[in-house]
């Protein structure tokens, strides 16, 4: 039976938990995307970085859950990062984590940082410096990668050879972190290659990282798994080995479809929250939650806002789960109780609850309508006029 909550579900403890929760929002979330067949624009598009942060901050006004923005390199590139840093205090967010890129140049058709040739590897290298020199001007404190690279053809390339350039590649770029800096390397097991992949699942993605030190961990993106896979039963491991570094939160239904996190399987995302909270990765300031998102056919901002609503719903689900309840029917063997307990927190309402204490926070009691009633939406398409819209290489 669905259980509708009024506030005093929401305990004192997991309001603190709630009120801590923060989620960082893709800046390439703002600008337009799509599929190959077909990108569609759409009136009052960001035309530059400055304008991506000012939507950004609009999910942050409405939700307080969304207090950063990680920028992409070369997407984001300005002409001065310490102006644009100012520019987001300015509208109460932060610049965070930094994205690099090297999966657009035509160098990088057979691999980057694993590259046969070792000026097309230093290149590579060198772009993840510049990717430093962004943080120390944004004052981020991680450093993302994702590789592109992989393989078509068996036989096409040496799995091994490119395994061990991979390796010194991301030994050259850690040794460049600052020592509050971190680096986090991001696995997916598919596309663009599609016979083999070089960082294609957390094992890799954890041998490669721990071979560097303390300040490499694991960047789970939640699309980035065969369908079927554990995903929670990964972030359970990477917790408990201390290497998840971050979170890449979005829904996926055949591929690396990016679409709004818990649209396609909100029961996953209530899963993989709950052993977050268990593992103790909820509020620790060594696991970043951020969204990795496009919205192709609806609107931005408040595809975002839906989004970071989403975690912080599934968020709450999850702190509901009666723990001690579930460890006595675990140890006694009491299978259905035990996925009682669990299903129970999952099928709560907390909506009501949550609605309710935003507005005793001075939030809006339902963001998304008090997003749609602020006219700002209506405001950027007016005034947005002229110049180039922002996508994928921009
Ligand atoms: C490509 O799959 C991707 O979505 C990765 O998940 C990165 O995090 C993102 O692009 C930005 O580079
Ligand atoms: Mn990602």
């Amino acid at each position: 039976m669905t259980k509708a909550t009024d506030m005093t579900t929401l305990t004192p403890d997991v309001l603190t938990e709630l009120t801590g929760q923060a989620i960082e929002l893709p800046s390439w979330a703002f600008g337009n995307s799509g599929t190959r067949f077909k990108v569609f624009g759409t009136p009052g598009t960001p035309r530059d970085p400055y304008e991506k942060i000012a939507d950004a901050a609009q999910v942050h006004e409405y939700t307080a859950l969304a207090p950063t923005v990680a920028l992409h390199i070369p997407w984001d590139l300005v002409n001065s990062f310490d102006d644009l840093r100012r520019h987001a205090e300015g509208l109460g967010v932060k610049l965070g984590t930094i994205n690099s890129n090297t999966f657009q140049d035509d160098d990088y058709k057979f691999g980057a940082l694993t590259h046969e040739d070792p000026a097309i590897r230093q290149k590579a290298i060198d772009h993840h410096f510049e990717c430093i020199d962004v943080m120390n001007a944004t004052g981020s404190r991680d450093l993302k990668i994702w590789l592109a690279e992989g393989s078509n053809y068996p036989g096409q390339a040496d799995l091994r050879g490119r395994q061990d350039r991979l390796q010194e590649s991301l030994q050259t770029i850690y040794a460049r972190l600052g020592d509050d800096q971190r680096l986090v390397l991001e696995y997916k097991f598919f596309e663009p290659a599609f016979y083999h992949t070089d960082v294609p699942d957390w094992g890799t993605s954890y041998a490669q990282v721990s071979a560097l030190g303390e300040r490499a961990k694991v960047c789970l993106d939640t699309g980035h798994h065969a369908p079927g896979t554990n995903i929670e039963f990964i972030v359970m491991q990477l917790l408990r080995l201390g290497k998840l570094g971050s979170f890449d939160f979005n829904s996926r239904f055949y591929a690396d479809d990016d679409l709004i996190v818990g649209a396609a399987d909100p029961f996953q995302l209530f899963r993989i929250l709950f052993e977050v909270v268990r593992g103790g990765g909820l509020n620790n300031p060594d696991v970043a939650f951020m969204l990795d998102q496009c919205h192709n056919v609806e609107d931005k901002i408040p595809g975002q806002i839906r989004s970071v609503l989403n975690v912080q719903e599934m968020t709450a689900r999850a702190l509901l789960v009666d723990r001690d309840a579930l460890t006595a029917a675990q140890k006694s063997g009491d299978v259905l109780a035990a996925n009682a307990v669990f299903m129970d927190a999952f099928y709560t309402d907390v909506r009501p609850a949550l609605a309710e204490w935003r507005e005793s926070r001075g939030l809006a009691a339902d963001p998304m309508a008090a997003y749609a009633a602020s006219g700002y939406q209506q405001q950027i398409a007016a005034d947005r006029v002229g110049g180039v819209q922002a996508g994928w290489g921009a």
